[in-house]
């Protein structure tokens, strides 16, 4: 039954471009402080931890409507429809919602990111070029293992993120670049860098960044 749930959670997520999805016991985040956020899980619930990899940028570009914030409203509408197909109720917490929910912290505490020193969250094998979207809580057994082991990619690194992070911090209004040279900064997970579509598109939000990238 679990495997079954986690399958059609994990499909309908894939579908809309949201390939990174872990599910976690919510008891994992026991003693993580959550800003005030209720995850109102019943002992013994289950959470889905919802991210994605530079995968999302063509399902997100088939499936887009013509919103204001398109990929907020996409997250939201794949995220949504995955967890009424659970078939028990669900609640959905969005990272770019306010109050905002800590999600990095999540993805800490469940084992699927490391937090670097420039607050960026490392994923084992996409580093820093991954987009943390949403924690869904189900109101149904978790039946799988203990968090998986996070390798802490920053211990042993000179770490050039830090000076890339000073200089975005320095500037009265940093641009988009600076953000941007933090996270090329970091050795972990270059292959995953975004297209150059997605890239713009996620830094700008210009709307003609919503084409294919090569
Ligand atoms: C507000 C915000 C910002 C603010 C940060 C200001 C601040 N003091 O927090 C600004 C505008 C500077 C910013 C910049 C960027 N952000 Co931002 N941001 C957020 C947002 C929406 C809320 C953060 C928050 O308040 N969390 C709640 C608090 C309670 O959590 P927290 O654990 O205490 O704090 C964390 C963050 O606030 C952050 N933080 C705390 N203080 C500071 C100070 C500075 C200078 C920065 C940069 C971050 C930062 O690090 C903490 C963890 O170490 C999150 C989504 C989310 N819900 O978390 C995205 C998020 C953290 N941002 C993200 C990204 C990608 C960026 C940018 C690269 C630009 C962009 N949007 O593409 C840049 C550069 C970030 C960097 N580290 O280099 C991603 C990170 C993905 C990842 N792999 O880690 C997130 C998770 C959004 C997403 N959809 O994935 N961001």
């Amino acid at each position: 039954m679990s495997d079954t749930i986690h399958e059609a959670f994990r499909r309908g997520c894939r579908e809309g471009g949201f390939d990174l999805v872990q599910p976690f016991d919510p008891r994992w985040l026991d003693d993580v402080d959550l800003g005030g956020h209720a995850l109102g899980a019943a002992p013994g619930g289950l959470g889905f931890f919802v991210a994605h990899s530079r995968a999302l940028w063509s399902p997100f570009l088939a499936q887009r409507t013509d919103e204001t914030h398109p990929l907020d409203r996409h997250c939201e509408q794949v995220v949504t429809r995955a967890a009424a197909g659970l078939g028990v109720p669900a609640r959905c917490f969005f990272s770019h919602h306010e109050p905002h929910f800590p999600i990095q912290r999540v993805a800490e505490a469940i084992g699927f990111a490391d937090l670097s020193p420039s607050h960026l969250s490392l994923h084992p094998e996409h580093g820093p070029w991954v987009g943390l979207r949403a924690v869904v809580i189900a109101e149904h057994a978790y039946a799988g293992a203990a968090p998986p082991p996070l390798p802490h990619p920053c211990e042993g690194c000179d770490r050039p993120c830090v000076e890339a992070l000073s200089e975005a911090v320095a500037k009265a209004q940093p641009s988009w670049r600076n953000w941007l040279a933090v996270r090329d900064a970091c050795p972990v997970g270059r292959g995953s860098r975004y297209g150059a579509a997605q890239l713009n598109y996620h830094y700008t939000k210009k709307r003609r960044w919503l084409i294919p990238d090569d």
